[in-house]
């Protein structure tokens, strides 16, 4: 049976290329300094991002965690999004290792946050407040549609926190997709922000990694906290060197994931029963909803499925698709015929 994964980019497999670069790598203990191709991943994630420095960290997860720890201490407060990755995904990691508390600010659906509501949760000086330290944003946001986030709204949202001596965290997992759906640098992206990390393992399709990017000083305080954490890794030039060929050969063809995710869209709107927002679809992530009364969302998510369509469902009627790496336009066009066939088939036609 044809599989058409559309769980996440996550799932992405290695390329030849990866595996050949894993086996030839020049590695060395990367906790002493030591591994030529992590120092080399690191040296192009800095110049990519515009930043001085950058380290190589397990996940996404660990990344972002890495990084709130670096900027805040115990029982200083992050205002982040209420769709964030960080706020929904990460095990609540940065309350329970590093006591900083989550403030949540409403996304809006392309996933902004309003700079009045950013202003007005910053808390002023007083003796009952948690100190405001940090601002989390996401880009692309997943929770969101997967929307890119423009280079002049992130401008604004540093201009804020200056204003307010915060400092800016970016959650960049994808920000290779917002620069490609944009058409901008990823610099532009990063331009201003204190910290972001970006993954390797998700479109990039490198099998494992992340890289944390920022001021040289910020970076050898985060490597402390990568330590602290149980992220010290060893021979990691094995996995940079995918991360190093993720980057040089696989930014360009998010190109085509965009227009997959784009044609699946278009396909679902057609189909009577589903329905899908075009206008939010702009990267590699779509979201759709089950409008009809029949087939139930377990049914149809089943349904789907016993044909080797997987996806998530992630509201009641709602669910989310991922393009990537391992689809091609022929498993798009495989996955509206099966939909299509599903939502005939409850309605008796
Ligand atoms: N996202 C995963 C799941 O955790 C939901 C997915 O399938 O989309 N930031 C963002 C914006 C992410 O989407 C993810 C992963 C992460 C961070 C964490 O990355 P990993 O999985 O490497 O820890």
């Amino acid at each position: 049976m044809r599989i058409v994964d559309l769980r996440s980019d996550t799932v992405t497999l290695p390329t030849p290329d990866m595996r050949e670069a894993m086996a030839k790598a020049e590695v060395g203990d990367d906790v002493y300094g030591e591994d030529p191709t992590v120092r080399r991943l690191e040296e192009m994630a800095a110049e990519i991002t515009g930043k001085e420095a950058a380290l190589f960290v397990v996940s996404g997860t660990m990344g972002n965690l890495v990084s709130i720890l670096t900027h805040c201490g115990r029982g200083d407060e992050v205002i982040l999004g209420d769709q964030s990755h960080t706020f929904h995904y990460e095990v609540g990691g940065i309350a329970a290792l590093g006591g900083v508390q989550p403030h949540p600010v409403p996304n809006r659906p392309d996933g902004t946050m309003d700079l009045g509501e950013i202003e007005a949760a910053i808390r002023p000086r007083d003796i009952h407040f948690p100190r405001t330290r940090l601002i989390c944003l996401e880009n692309t946001h997943n929770r969101c549609h997967g929307m890119p986030l423009t280079p002049d709204y992130t401008r604004a949202v540093v201009e804020l926190a200056r204003k307010h001596s915060l400092a800016v965290h970016l959650d960049g997992a994808r920000i290779f997709n917002a620069a490609v759906a944009l058409g901008v640098e990823v610099r532009e992206l990063s331009a201003g922000v204190d910290s972001l990390s970006f993954c390797l393992s998700k479109g990039l399709a490198a099998p494992v990694g992340s890289v944390i990017c920022g001021e040289r000083g910020f970076i050898e305080e985060a490597r402390r906290i990568r330590k602290m954490v149980g992220g010290g890794m060893r021979q990691a030039g094995v996995i940079a060197a995918a991360g190093i060929v993720a980057l040089e050969t696989m930014v360009e063809r998010l190109a085509e994931d965009h227009e997959n995710a784009r044609r699946l869209a278009e396909g679902i709107a057609a189909i009577p029963g589903l329905r899908v927002e075009l206008e939010f679809v702009r990267t590699n992530i779509l979201y759709f909803d089950l409008v009809a009364e029949r087939p139930g969302p377990e049914e149809f998510l089943n349904e789907a499925r016993k044909h080797g369509i997987l996806f998530h469902r992630t509201g009641t009627h709602r669910f989310r698709l991922v393009t990537h790496y391992g689809i091609v336009k022929e498993d798009v066009d495989y996955a509206l015929s099966v939909f299509a066939r599903i939502m005939a088939g409850a309605r008796g036609t």
